[in-house]
């Protein structure tokens, strides 16, 4: 079992030390960084500190030392926004500083992004994404995005607070026929439900395929809504949005 001690970045260790009260995050969290690399904790420290500059520098050395783009992604962004998210919670952070952190992110997510965005194959179908009304997280959707190119899929990203009519429209323009809804607030999860009804008063719902996911939805709120699967992470989209798409395509 993997101790705070074993993680090499003071920073890191400090705000697991200090800021993480749940045994369960603890636990997780000590795993996380013990089993990841130092640059990798020094990536993520540098975006739980909001130094942009310091992300791009380290994320450019790091993928020309060899280390993969998913790595980076997993072990640097994602954990260390995952610190960020629960300070964020217990209220020790508040938005602008989640806002410098996101920005911190980006930074990272722009060399990763081309990289798992070139698969060079014929896209396996078209999914078209957003974050449902009223949201304007997008950070995992953005996510979400980069692996489905990746993945050898075409994404059309409609962005934040998406309207039921802004999907639909998309899916007509598009003659797309995967939907992928993504929600962070409790308030804005049953606007997924609405759109799926919302294709269906236009006649569309059996030529679609929904997908949901984000921080709270769950696959019984996923079958709740009407939606036809639940991704709990990137991979986990990438995967549903191809079994989705081979069944309508
Ligand atoms: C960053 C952040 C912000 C940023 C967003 C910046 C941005 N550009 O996205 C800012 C500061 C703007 C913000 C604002 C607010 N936020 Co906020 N935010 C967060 C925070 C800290 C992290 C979210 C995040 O990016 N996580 C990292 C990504 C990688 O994870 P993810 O989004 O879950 O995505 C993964 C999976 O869920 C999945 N996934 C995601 N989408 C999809 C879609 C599909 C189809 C599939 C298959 C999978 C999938 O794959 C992703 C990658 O693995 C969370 C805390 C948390 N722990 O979630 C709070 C949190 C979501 N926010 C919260 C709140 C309350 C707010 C505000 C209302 C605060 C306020 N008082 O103003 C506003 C709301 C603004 C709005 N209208 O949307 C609450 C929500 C509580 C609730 N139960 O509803 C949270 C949970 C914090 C908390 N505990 O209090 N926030």
């Amino acid at each position: 079992m993997p101790e705070l001690s074993d993680i090499v970045n003071a920073t890191i260790r400090v705000e697991i030390e200090e800021f993480l009260d749940r045994p369960d995050e603890i636990e997780r969290n000590v795993e996380l960084f013990a089993n990841a690399s130092t640059a990798m904790q020094h990536i993520a420290a540098a975006l739980i500190e909001g130094d942009n500059e310091e992300v791009d520098r380290l994320t450019s050395q790091a993928l020309e030392a060899g280390v993969g783009a998913l790595e980076i992604m997993d072990d640097g962004l994602i954990a260390g926004m995952g610190i960020v998210g629960i300070k964020f919670r217990e209220g020790f952070v508040f938005v602008p500083e989640v806002l410098v952190c996101a920005r911190a992110m980006n930074a990272g997510m722009a060399y990763i992004d081309p990289i798992l965005a070139t698969s060079g194959a014929e896209p396996i179908g078209t999914v078209i994404m957003g974050t449902v009304k009223g949201d304007l997280h997008d950070i995992g959707k953005n996510l979400c995005i980069m692996m489905l190119r990746g993945g050898g899929l075409a994404v059309v990203d409609l962005g934040v607070d998406t309207s039921s009519e802004e999907f639909i429209e998309a899916v007509r323009e598009h003659d797309a026929h995967v939907i992928g809804m993504s929600a962070l607030l409790t308030t804005t999860m049953p606007n997924m439900g609405k759109t799926v009804e919302a294709f269906k008063d236009v006649g569309l719902r059996d030529s679609v395929r929904f997908m949901v996911g984000g921080a709270p939805v769950t696959p019984e709120f996923a079958e709740d809504v009407g939606a036809d699967g639940y991704g709990q992470d990137a991979l986990a989209c990438v995967e549903l949005a191809k079994q989705l798409a081979a069944e309508v395509c």
